[in-house]
């Protein structure tokens, strides 16, 4: 129980979001990248074996994102080294984690879930500019 806390006062202080699981549906598996407003996007993610959908996704300097998380097969997992983010892709459930970017770069998402014969070439990555 103060395992829990720990990781709730840990995630709070640092202002990192803790993954969270929500109710699947279909439409988390059609690959998007959806605009809310100027800073706050939310991305539709599908792992499928060896790539993910959608395989290059570009912001502005500044987005707060969503990223929604699923799988089209095996388990898989979501890296975002820079980030800390680390989420589990599995079929028939979705993941969520907010993440911000504020500095300008290429940020490589990686699968870190042996997933198969071309396991190490998955990947994809999001390209931080200014507008
Ligand atoms: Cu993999």
């Amino acid at each position: 129980m103060s395992f829990l806390f720990a990781v709730l006062y840990a995630a709070y202080d640092r202002k990192i979001d803790v993954p969270a699981c929500i109710p699947f549906n279909a439409t988390f598996k059609e690959p998007r990248v959806k605009q809310v407003d100027n800073t706050t996007y939310e991305v539709y993610a599908v792992a499928r074996m060896w790539s993910f959908e959608p395989a290059q996704i570009e912001l502005p300097v500044g987005s707060t994102v969503d990223f929604y998380l699923t799988s089209n097969d095996v388990v898989h997992g979501f890296n975002i080294a820079k980030k800390g983010v680390n989420m589990m892709a599995i079929y028939g459930a979705v993941n969520k984690s907010t993440v911000k970017f504020d500095k300008p770069g290429v940020y490589k998402i990686l699968c870190h879930e042996y997933c198969g014969v071309a396991h190490q070439n998955m990947q994809a990555e999001i390209i931080v500019n200014y507008k």
